[in-house]
């Protein structure tokens, strides 16, 4: 096996190397396959990967990683290509090989008592959803990507989505992981056990690293009972702080049954409408707020109606409409859904993924738009997000040749104010990493910075994303 460093390495001879391994297709090379690869979603980031490998196994990933070790070529793992902050795009360096796991796909085992699925990295999250459905069985990760983010990616990015303060982010829902290291160790951790205090919890530091600590093979994720009633209702509210009353009440009436909450401005709104052709069923309002229940005991749609009369009658809220149908429910799910895209269509957007503590939204709202709209004027906020867990996309639609890293700092610095994160579900990638550099204290990243040393002693696991070495 070649034992050249990437300088003297040809980019041929790797890639025919890693052809003995994954075969003949499991390896591409054209200038025309890897252009998918070489581009984040949004196409703010880009770049040219070496190659793209496609392994089979497990085994087979083990032995790429030691190719790759050996030839001092960095790798960066890719999933379903869903993510926001270019975690998966290679840099233009033309050395780096991009690591897909989209032929290992397989649901390898559901424990139907247990409450168990154990899938490899390539499945695609909405293939895993259905396998346990009629089993009736939920895989409460709920994502706009879903049909297309791979559960490799949704583990390594630690992925959020619209029921978090329901079921968690997905690092919840983990049990088990197959990891393979920068050097081509498989750790077997495949465990189906709800309570393992064994030592250090060693899964947790590749949950949420993005690929720069080892590559997720197969999960094992915890499933729940699928609820068998479900109430969606559409809610105009004046401003962030009603919506916060409109939480605490549905929490008091229909507590745990809460399982998305999400807000949403009347600009978003108008966004959707405009550019996605899609009919809002209420009057042009200030503030939205998507509310889901779901429960498998009787009586949901009472207590939520019941609960909406009461907001309504208080007048926390404006106006209301509950879904009557399952094809109600999606034309509401599908106004928020198509808020990114139709933000897209806009022009360009500075987006920002932020959590405050729940309490403090209505003020931290107040004071970013303050401060950007006096630093920033003639740009536009486009503000949305998951309230009922404390994140909000506070995204900026802005002229051509605005700064983004100044209106970066200044949202940032009002995040970091408030007790905030700057970013509360999409990761750092390789857009996050100057201000999470930023924001983050010296001993934070000191640590960080140790495990990576540990796991990734080249650094060739996605190299220049999540953490700035030095
Ligand atoms: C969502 O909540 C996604 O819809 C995307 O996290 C958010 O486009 C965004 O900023
Ligand atoms: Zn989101």
């Amino acid at each position: 096996m070649p034992t050249q460093k990437v300088s003297t390495m040809r980019r041929d001879e790797l890639a025919f190397a890693l052809r003995q391994v994954v075969g003949e297709r499991g390896v591409l090379s054209d200038e025309t396959d890897l252009v998918p690869y070489g581009h984040d979603w949004r196409h703010m980031f880009k770049g040219r990967p070496c190659c793209v490998v496609l392994p089979h196994t497990t085994h087979e990933v083990a032995e790429v990683m030691r190719l790759c070790a050996a030839a001092g070529v960095p790798v960066v793992p890719h999933g379903g290509n869903t993510g926001l902050s270019g975690g998966a795009t290679p840099d233009d360096s033309g050395h780096q090989v991009v690591l897909s796991l989209a032929k290992m796909n397989a649901i390898r085992n559901i424990d139907v008592i247990g409450e168990t699925i154990e899938v490899e990295g390539g499945c695609i999250l909405q293939t895993a959803q259905e396998a346990v459905d009629d089993k009736g069985l939920l895989l409460p990760i709920t994502l706009a990507a879903e049909g297309s983010a791979q559960i490799g990616g949704i583990v390594s990015t630690n992925a959020g989505g619209t029921n978090v303060l329901r079921y968690g982010m997905a690092r919840s829902r983990i049990l088990g992981l197959e990891v393979v290291t920068s050097e081509g160790q498989i750790i077997n951790g495949l465990r189906r056990l709800r309570k393992d205090n064994a030592g250090y919890d060693w899964k947790q530091w590749f949950i949420g690293s993005e690929g720069t600590l080892g590559i997720i093979t197969a999960a094992v994720l915890q499933l729940t009972p699928k609820p068998r009633h479900r109430v969606t209702a559409l809610l105009a509210v004046p401003s962030p702080a009603a919506a916060l009353q409109v939480l605490c009440a549905a929490r008091g009436a229909i507590g745990e049954t809460l399982t998305g909450f999400e807000l949403m401005s009347g600009s978003a709104l108008e966004l959707v409408t405009r550019h996605r052709q899609l009919k809002v069923p209420l009057d042009a309002a200030a503030w939205y707020v998507l509310l889901e229940a779901s429960s498998s005991l009787p009586g949901l749609r009472d207590a939520t109606e019941s609960l909406l009369g009461d907001v309504l009658k208080k007048e926390m809220a404006n106006d209301g409409v509950v879904a009557e149908s399952q094809q109600q429910e999606a034309d509401l799910w599908a106004l928020r859904e198509s808020i990114t895209e139709a933000e897209g269509r806009e022009g360009r957007s500075i987006k920002h993924d932020v959590s405050v503590p729940i309490s403090s939204i209505p003020d931290f709202l107040r004071t970013a738009d303050e401060a950007v709209m006096r630093t920033f004027p003639g740009t536009r906020i486009n503000t949305f997000g998951h309230a009922g867990d404390g994140n909000l996309h506070y995204n900026v639609i802005v002229p051509a040749s605005l700064d983004a890293a100044a209106l970066n700092r200044l949202v940032h610095d009002v995040v970091v104010y408030f007790g905030g994160s700057i970013s509360a579900e999409h990761g750092i990638g390789q857009y996050r990493v100057d201000e999470l550099m930023r924001c983050r204290s010296p001993i934070e990243l000191a640590i960080a910075r140790r495990i990576k040393n540990a796991l990734d002693p080249q650094n060739l696991l996605n190299p220049g994303k999540v953490l700035a070495l030095r």
